[in-house]
């Protein structure tokens, strides 16, 4: 651990908060939503992202508080910007998705806000699958997903046996890792660019929408709508940002 902290204070002092990040469609490079990331605006280190206090979240126990935090930002924010901002992405970790009353808890919070279920994307990475909770994680997810939240699997492609777990959970999105896309410029190898292939095809083919991370170039933007990717998020359309900047008139779902 890199610092001491006191994270519990922290987040009654408000330290942590959320940056927003637009996902836009491929073809029109109209946004379509945002993803919800999570920061630390600590007053000595300056604003943290979580692979820096991961740690200190684990090592104080306060990783579920923060979680609802996060949450109860993500829905102030949609309330607040409703219809223009399209879908809120919003990662979620396993502890926030186990046991019985894990689906209620999001849904009770999302109709205190008066959001819709579909303006909500939960996002999983597959690594929630080998949780010892992995059984109602999965109940809790497709819970969600009968009552209308979105649920896309983050980092598509990292972890293991993804294809098992693709068949078994309830996924509307597949993300694909920014480590794959960084890949696909001018200088691909051939290599990364034929599983890029094959991820959209095994996206498109089972009925998801496939999202594209990271994407810093117009080469990879270019690549990746030639391969059938329908939506990108990266520096190239913006970076997260702690207030919505105007990205132009809404825009109806794809
Ligand atoms: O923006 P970026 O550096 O923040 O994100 C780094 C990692 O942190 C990503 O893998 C992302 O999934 C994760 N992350 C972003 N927001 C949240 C959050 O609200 N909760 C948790 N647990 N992880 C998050
Ligand atoms: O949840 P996830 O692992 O997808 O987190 C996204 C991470 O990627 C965040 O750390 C975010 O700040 C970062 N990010 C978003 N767009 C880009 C990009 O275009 N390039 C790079 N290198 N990182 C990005
Ligand atoms: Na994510």
């Amino acid at each position: 651990i890199e610092f001491t902290s006191d994270a519990d204070a922290a987040l009654l002092r408000g330290e942590f908060c959320l940056h927003y990040q637009p996902l836009v469609s491929l073809c029109t490079s109209q946004v379509e939503g945002y993803e919800a990331l999570l920061r630390w605006n600590h007053p000595d280190h300056g604003l943290m992202r979580p692979d820096r206090f991961a740690e200190v979240l684990v090592a104080e126990k306060i990783g579920l508080r923060i979680q609802e935090h996060v949450l109860e930002l993500a829905l102030s924010w949609l309330r607040e910007h409703g219809d223009r901002v399209g879908m809120l992405s919003v990662n979620f970790t396993s502890a926030q998705l186990s046991g019985p009353r894990a689906a209620r808890r999001v849904l009770d919070r999302l109709a205190h806000h008066g959001v819709p279920p579909s303006s909500l994307c939960v996002e999983v990475t597959e690594g929630v699958m080998l949780d010892r909770a992995a059984d109602t994680i999965l109940a809790t997810l497709r819970a969600l997903h009968a009552a209308g939240v979105c649920i896309a699997l983050d980092d598509f492609g990292t972890g293991f046996a993804s294809l098992v777990h693709l068949r078994q959970m309830p996924v509307d999105r597949i993300k694909i890792d920014r480590s794959f896309v960084a890949g696909i410029d001018e200088h691909d190898d051939g290599g990364t660019l034929a599983i890029v292939r094959a991820i959209i095809g095994l996206g498109r083919g089972l009925g998801k929408v496939v999202v594209a991370e990271g994407i810093e170039t117009e080469a990879q933007a270019h690549r990746l709508r030639q391969l059938g990717c329908q939506l990108g998020q990266g520096y190239l359309y913006g970076r997260p940002q702690p207030e919505l900047v105007d990205a132009g008139p809404p825009e109806m779902a794809a």
